[in-house]
């Protein structure tokens, strides 16, 4: 089914998928919190997501049947779609990041309440400044264009690109990894991924059906859940 978008916008929140979670139950599939501000805007495991004026800063309250961590790369897609409808090549760094040129341009980060709803953030940088901190490594499509784009048609972009993803997602996940696998940047890469109780350093080979990342290490397969991957340069 095709959702139907109703969205809410706000000057400034603390976190839109804060605000997103809390009228969730209540609200009905399909609704999306837009702040031109976020003053506590998150990314996973409480790192912070520098949200000036100027950025794509959402929430989307989805409803789907069941909770399935796979829900991540339905947004991720509709990043790299939007991008590409702008000339700007992106690439999926497993599991939820957008890069554009070896900087990051886009964070997804899903949140929710097993069985009743999931709220996926999106975090796009449009116009906005990169904090100077974030310079080395983050960019924006102002940056990587050189011009200024219209707000609300990179809003509708990812929008509609979201519905069809999900759309594909609810008919069949596997479409969507396949995709996923297409877009990534890791496959064949030297990577380490980095876990609450280690790291494990090896060649990534595949995105599985689960979504999980398969790591060669030269002695062993390992297939990775959730972590934190950075690729090793060289
Ligand atoms: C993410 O987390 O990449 C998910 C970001 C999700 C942000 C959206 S905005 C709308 C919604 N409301 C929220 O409160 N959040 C969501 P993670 O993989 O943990 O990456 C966080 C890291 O990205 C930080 O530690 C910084 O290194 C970097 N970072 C922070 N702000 C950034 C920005 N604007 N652009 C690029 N990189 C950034």
């Amino acid at each position: 089914m095709t959702v139907m978008w109703k969205i809410i916008h706000l000057d400034e929140v603390n976190s839109t998928n804060d605000y997103a979670k809390s009228i969730a139950e209540e609200s009905p599939e399909g609704t999306v919190v837009i702040a031109k501000r976020q003053t506590a805007g998150k990314g996973r495991k409480g790192r912070s997501w520098a949200s000036p004026q100027g950025g794509l800063w959402m929430s989307v309250i989805l409803k789907p049947e069941r909770t399935d961590p796979r829900l991540v790369f339905v947004g991720a897609l509709a990043v790299v779609d939007t991008l590409a409808d702008f000339g700007i090549r992106g690439w999926i760094k497993w599991p939820n990041d957008v890069w554009v040129e070896g900087k990051k341009i886009a964070g997804v980060l899903t949140e929710g309440k097993a069985e009743k709803f999931v709220v996926m953030g999106i975090g796009l940088n449009v116009n906005n400044e990169i904090p100077a901190d974030l310079r080395e490594t983050a960019t924006s499509m102002r940056a990587i264009l050189g011009k200024r784009l219209e707000f609300n048609e990179v809003t509708n972009r990812v929008l509609a690109h979201l519905g069809r993803w999900y759309k594909l997602f609810q008919e069949e996940p596997l479409n969507v990894i396949e995709a996923v696998k297409e877009r990534t940047l890791l496959i064949n890469r030297e990577v380490t991924v980095i876990h609450s109780d280690g790291e494990i350093s090896g060649t990534a080979v595949d995105i599985l059906e689960d979504g999980s990342l398969l790591i060669d290490t030269g002695e062993v397969r390992v297939r990775v859940v959730y972590g934190d991957v950075s690729v090793r340069p060289g």
